[in-house]
Parts: structure tokens; sequence; C-alpha cells
């Protein structure tokens, strides 16, 4: 069954990045902006958490290494963010027609909340699409890397965050939370090799962004 277009109509282009840590989402989410540019289209890019003030605190708190949390506040402050990044921002740069390329969104809380912390995934769901009023993304381009991998690629930036100091198992699960969700969805998700090279990635995602979607929503 077709899924009704994120913007209700207006001509918009909801597109998230998901992954595993250091996959090279922000490499390629900042390559897909000078395409969507390129092809004449006002683009609003974002992230999570973050994207707002609140979402700003937000991102500071939840991943400071140094505060202890558990699974469920760690969820309702990713959830908050969220809801006052969709609410602020997404929703109304689909509503003047833009692109809004957003770095993660609603299935990492289910890949790293519920696949990884162990979070049920319907409960997960359920406050997620009240939080979104169930704004779910045109496209999904997850970039799929082995978790050591990336822990790696994230730890030549400094200090590890709090969400990458989990372990190896934690991390693992979550790519495969990831795999599972793209399986089931495969009309929404494209998944890409992350260890393939940056230019390699970024013609196969405007590709993709191309093929998937109608021209008339392009330009
Ligand atoms: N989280 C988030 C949740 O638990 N629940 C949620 O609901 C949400 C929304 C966010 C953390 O919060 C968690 C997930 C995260 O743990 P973050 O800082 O935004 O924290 O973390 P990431 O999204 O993982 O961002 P990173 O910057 O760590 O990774 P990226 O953006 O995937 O990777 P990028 O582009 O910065 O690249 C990393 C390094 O790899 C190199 C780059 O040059 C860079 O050095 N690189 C490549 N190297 C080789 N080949 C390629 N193809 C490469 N592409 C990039």
């Amino acid at each position: 069954m077709s899924r009704p277009a994120a913007d209700g109509g207006t001509g918009g282009l909801f597109l998230t990045f998901e992954g595993p840590e250091g996959a090279g989402k922000s490499t390629q989410l900042a390559a897909l902006v000078r395409h969507l540019h390129g092809a004449g289209r006002a683009v609003t890019e974002t992230r999570e958490p973050g994207g707002t003030l609140l979402g700003t605190q937000v991102r500071r708190v939840v991943l400071d290494p140094e505060l202890e949390m558990g699974p469920l506040p760690e969820f309702l402050l990713y959830s908050a963010s969220r809801a006052q990044l969709v609410t602020e921002v997404i929703r109304p740069a689909l509503a003047r027609g833009e692109a809004v390329v957003c770095d993660r969104y609603a299935d990492s809380t289910l890949a790293y909340q519920g696949y990884g912390r162990g979070l049920d995934l319907d409960f997960l769901s359920r406050v997620t699409t009240e939080a979104t009023g169930g704004l779910v993304p045109d496209l999904t381009v997850l970039l799929d890397l082995d978790p050591a991998l990336g822990l790696a690629r994230a730890a030549r930036r400094g200090q590890p965050d709090r969400l990458e100091r989990a372990d190896l198992a934690f991390h693992t699960r979550v790519r495969a939370g990831f795999l599972a969700l793209a399986a089931a969805e495969p009309g929404r998700f494209v998944v890409l090799d992350a260890t393939r090279p940056v230019a390699e990635l970024s013609a196969g995602i405007w590709a993709a962004v191309e093929a998937r979607l109608p021209s008339s929503r392009l330009a």
C-alpha cells in the first residue's frame, strides 16, 4: 500500500539519514543538500537530537558522558527533542514546499532505545506517533556499517559521547535493528554499504532520491 507524501501535497520532501555511529551520515547529508540545491530545491537541513533551542539543550544532556540515565528517560528526552523539531522546523518547511533533510529521526529511537536498550517497540512507536503527529519520511537512507568500524571512525574525532561509550554488543543490536526496520519497509528505505567511497555513496544516494520520487517533486 502506498503511503501519503509526508508534506500533505505541497511538494515538500522529507528525507532522513540513519545508521550506526560514524556511518558517514553527516558527510552524505551535506552532499545530498548540494545535489538538491543544484536541482533548484529549497532545503532545510536539520538533525536529531537538535535543530531547535530545546533540541540543542536536550542534545547536550543526552550525550553527556558524565550523566547516568535509564533507558526510559533517555527515550523521553529524544522524543521531546523530536516533538519540538517536527512542530517548529520540519512541518513548516514541508508546508513551504521545501526538501527537509534530517540527520537521524524516529528510526534511531527504534534502533537505539528499542533494539539496543530493550524498550518495547510498540510502546516506542505509539509515543513516537504522538510526538510527530504521525510524520513519516518519504525516503530514509540507511548507511550500514560494522559498528566496530564506525566507532573507530568516530573515535578519531576525540572523546566518545555517552552513546558511543556503550559496549559493542549494544551497537551490534542497534545495527541489526536498523537492518530489520529497513527490511520491514523496503519502499521507504534505501540501504547502502557505508564502507564504499564517499563519492560512490553520494552518487548512489542521489540516484535513489531521483528514482524513488516523482520528478515533479524534485524540481
Ligand atoms: N540517538 C539518536 C538515539 O539513541 N536515539 C534517537 O532517537 C536519536 C535521534 C546522536 C546519538 O544519539 C543517538 C544516536 C547517536 O549515538 P550524533 O553525534 O548525532 O549523536 O552521532 P551520529 O549521528 O552517530 O554522528 P557521527 O558524526 O558520529 O556519525 P556520522 O554523521 O554518521 O558520520 P560522519 O559523516 O561524521 O563521518 C564520521 C567519520 O567517518 C569519515 C568522516 O570523514 C569522519 O571522519 N567517513 C568515511 N570514511 C571512510 N569511508 C566513508 N565512506 C566515509 N564517510 C565518512
